[in-house]
């Protein structure tokens, strides 16, 4: 831990007779009297309600700037450090941060959730009805976005200096209704009554630029230069949200921008009496960051998309030169004060932009640019799907970004000469390593500008990182070896274990104390517990208790009956074929046959519960909600069963939700076809809560498995090698159906309409898919999964042993921390320190003004 030399900005030259601010009044205080006077002071004076007219969000919204006050001490402390000359600071550039709600989780962090609870408790409201008021910033789509959530928790935990940088989308992603059990997409109006966690900051705007022109002079020493001449400027908004460590003095920023017109833009349109053409520019500006794109794998040729992506990028860089010039450093030294994480290529026009912004603007010469812009920046791939590469045509791209053309085919020119020296006359390999796709119509490769301007390049589990270098960034492997690396995901213990199970964080503080909060491995001392009979009944217990909480949510939401005491089957994650929830479904329906076969069948009763979001142009996808929700029409009302199996969709799968589900889980469904999920998160939030994993041997399941030990683990399936080796040989699905008669049955059933009153054609396309295609090979790991399948039914019998290999699993998991992800990306990519943020107790009020 590194505390830095005091540091007075120069620009803030701090007068004798300056207010002052106490660390103890009201807005700081934490006694429960202190904390009822100052939520009625906000509910009052911000919200301007008396508290019998107040509505349930007036409520929420003074009780969140209660507590918001108190975190800002911390806040601005910590901001000063990213003026100090001598701190390191982390960038993350994330297009997605799926952050949840915060009310609760700043609590946890400030350590004063009894004392809130307790006011709240004296003004005889309900603490638990009020944080529910809370609309989370759905501003991710899934495991990306909230990887960078968890990320930002651990580093603001770990004391490491950090600035989260991405788009403050006017609509996040879209909320989910199932009507008629068909997904149906509604717009998240998340801001609509006010967001009390974020601060605007226009005084720090920037300006963006689009398409238009560029054209070459020579400057007053004689050196060829390049100006853009843009179409479009448009303004950047900062928008600051406090991202609170758990119990120490760090409060790092997440820093969303807002696309905004310019003003005096387009002036001129005005003095023509084009007043509609002069607001239509504006609207257009305004358009950049309106709405999230919905999808989880790149679409093709959505400029506004790219120009989301430009946006945020150049204004996070700007934002960032902008510090480094006021700390009083040269910009030659940018990357030794900050390192610039890119998740995944969304940002990775960042290579680009920094370029253009060193050499063009602030006038460096490109050897010195691109060895800055190198040593900045590091590259986090999430995919090992070739289709899901980033690229984007070249005449799209140059139309919003003409300057960034011509930059991207200088790199990649000098690129080219470098590796011609090394691979002499191999056409094939330059081809493939060139930044451009040549081969057709013309792409610029988003990966290959990642690995090029990075100098050092990640997967997200061990195995994708191993199928990284042996697949899609094979050739960047043999060229840049040292630059690989391995970090494996991982989840934070505050918002995954102490917030959303509150009962589980008990019973551990009670059994082992609190450093597991902070030290995940600490987990591991539950293990000389599991032979202990009251210890393992207590733990049967919460899990039960937890169950009742879900079955009345499923109740009081759906007016689905729900037995706790079957066992809890869950899949919940977006929806894609390679992800195969529709494997699951086939298993549903292979015990409703064996059901209707049998009615006396002696089955472990069970509760399949699916959640998850399908992009709303992927066919297929919402056809498998439809499956979904149609067996579950079928199977929960058909007498025959008698409650045996359950099957229930619960809509509108988010951070909020998932809180209640993770928690509630026997068994985790993580079965994606065997190299194809680059890690999954969920599979460890769900072990860490004690569910035991039915799973094959894919993305972080592996190291899952090894963690927890293979005797606590359900594995089936192909291994990714025999995946591709059955692909190789010619895989035909259809003979695993002639041959399989159950299987055989199991889609008969589909297809002659039992799930679709008679109608044949519904999910025609999804079984005539599988079998004669099944790419994601369903077929092929069926039986496997079935079998798999009975063994978890047999274990479940013996609650003893479930409920020992449930602890041992929670004991396990303390790897999958994200405390520790990014310890390793400190220690092994970004080479940072933590830094003691002191807090005085006075701070003179103008002091704190500029950050
Ligand atoms: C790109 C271009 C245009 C439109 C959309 C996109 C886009 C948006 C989101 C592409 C991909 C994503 C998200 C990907 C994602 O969530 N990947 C997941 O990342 C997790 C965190 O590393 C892994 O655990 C998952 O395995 C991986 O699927």
């Amino acid at each position: 831990m590194t505390t830095l030399p005091e540091f007075i900005p120069p620009s803030t030259e701090v007068p004798e007779n300056c207010p002052t601010v106490a660390v103890e009044d009201d807005r700081t205080g934490l006694s429960v009297e202190t904390l009822r006077r100052a939520w009625a002071d906000h509910l009052f004076y911000l919200q301007g309600k008396w508290p019998e007219i107040a509505t349930q969000n007036d409520l929420y919204m003074a009780l969140a700037y209660v507590v918001r006050d108190r975190m800002l001490q911390r806040w601005l402390n910590t901001s000063r450090l990213y003026r100090h000359p001598q701190a390191r600071i982390v960038c993350y550039l994330s297009a997605e941060f799926l952050l949840g709600p915060h009310l609760g989780n700043n609590l946890i962090s400030l350590g004063i959730e009894d004392e809130v609870r307790e006011a709240v408790k004296q003004s005889g409201l309900d603490f638990d009805a009020l944080m529910a008021q809370e609309e989370e910033p759905g501003l991710g789509n899934g495991g990306l976005g909230r990887l960078a959530a968890c990320y930002m928790d651990s580093l603001a935990s770990l004391e490491i200096p950090a600035i989260g940088y991405g788009i403050r989308y006017e609509f996040g992603i879209f909320d989910q209704q199932i009507q008629d059990g068909w997904q149906v997409e509604v717009t998240d109006k998340w801001l609509q009554f006010g967001y009390p966690w974020e601060m605007a900051r226009p005084e720090y705007s920037v300006e963006v630029c689009f398409g238009g022109r560029t054209e070459s002079y020579t400057d007053t020493e004689g050196r060829y230069r390049v100006r853009w001449v843009p179409h479009q400027v448009v303004q950047g908004i900062p928008y600051d949200t406090p991202i609170m460590g758990y119990e120490v003095n760090t409060v790092n920023t997440l820093r969303l921008w807002k696309a905004e017109a310019v003003e005096s833009f387009n002036f001129q349109s005005f003095n023509v009496g084009d007043y509609y053409g002069a607001v239509g520019e504006k609207v257009m500006s305004e358009n950049l960051t309106k709405v999230l794109y919905p999808n989880d794998e790149p679409i093709q040729g959505k400029q506004l998309r790219l120009e989301q992506q430009y946006f945020f990028v150049s204004c996070a860089l700007q934002d960032m030169i902008r510090l480094h010039l006021l700390s009083g450093r040269t910009l030659e030294t940018f990357h030794e004060r900050f390192t610039a994480q890119l998740n995944d290529t969304h940002p990775a026009v960042s290579v680009a932009e920094l370029m253009r912004l060193l050499v063009d603007v602030h006038n460096l010469d490109w050897e010195v640019a691109w060895e800055v812009t190198r040593r900045t920046f590091a590259y986090t791939n999430h995919t090992l799907l070739p289709e899901a590469l980033e690229k984007w045509p070249l005449d799209l791209f140059g139309q919003s970004l003409p300057r960034h053309l011509q930059i991207i085919f200088e790199i990649n020119h000098r690129f080219m000469d470098q590796v011609r020296i090394q691979y002499m006359g191999n056409e094939e390999k330059m081809a493939r390593l060139s930044l451009i796709d040549e081969g057709g119509e013309r792409y610029i490769r988003m990966a290959n500008l990642a690995c090029v301007g990075s100098h050092a390049i990640n997967g997200v589990a061990a195995l994708h990182t191993k199928l990284l270098k042996q697949t899609v960034l094979k050739d960047f492997y043999e060229l840049y070896p040292e630059k690989f690396s391995n970090k494996t995901n991982g989840v934070t213990p505050r918002r995954w274990i102490v917030l959303s199970n509150p009962r589980l964080t008990k019973l551990l503080k009670d059994t082992i104390g609190s450093d597991w909060i902070k030290h995940l491995d600490k987990l591991k001392q539950l293990e000389g517990h599991v032979q202990n009979p009251s210890f393992c009944q207590h733990w049967r217990d919460i899990k039960r208790a937890i169950k009742v909480d879900l079955t009345n949510y499923i109740y009081s939401t759906q007016g689905i009956q729900v037995d706790p005491d079957s066992l809890f089957d869950i899949q919940v994650k977006r929806i894609h074929e390679y992800k195969r929830q529709h494997l699951n479904v086939l298993h549903i329906i292979t015990l409703y046959d064996r059901i209707r076969h049998d009615p006396n069948l002696d089955i472990v009763p069970r509760t399949f519960i699916f959640g998850g979001k399908a992009a709303p142009g992927y066919f297929v996808a919402k056809r498998i909600i439809k499956l979904i929700t149609s067996v579950a029409a079928v199977v929960n009302n058909d007498p025959a069963v008698r409650d045996r199996i359950k099957v229930v969709f619960m809509p509108d799968y988010n951070v909020t939700n998932s809180q209640r589900i993770y928690p509630a889980a026997d068994l985790s469904e993580q079965i994606s076809t065997a190299g194809k999920e680059a890690s999954g998160t969920g599979n460890m939030k769900f072990s860490l809560n004690g569910a035991l994993t039915i799973g094959t041997l894919d993305g972080a399941n592996v190291e899952i498995r090894d963690a927890v030990g293979p005797e606590n683990f359900f594995l089936f399936g192909l291994t990714a090698p025999e995946v591709e080796e059955t692909k190789a040989q010619g895989y035909n699905p259809w003979d695993y159906y002639s041959q399989n008669p159950e299987l055989k049955e199991v889609i008969d059933l589909i297809n002659a309409g039992v799930f679709s009153q008679g109608d044949r054609e519904l999910f025609k396309p999804l079984v005539d898919s599988l079998v004669y295609h099944d790419p994601y090979l369903l077929l092929a790991d069926y039986q496997s999964y079935v079998d798999c399948q009975a063994r978890v039914s047999e274990t479940y019998r013996d609650r003893d042993v479930w409920t020992r290999m449930s602890i041992t699993n929670t004991a396990r998991m303390g790897y999958f921390s994200s405390d520790r992800a990014i310890q390793e990306y400190c220690d092994e990519i970004w080479n940072v320190q933590p830094v003691a943020v002191e807090m005085k107790p006075y701070v003179q009020a103008n002091a704190m003004l500029s950050v």
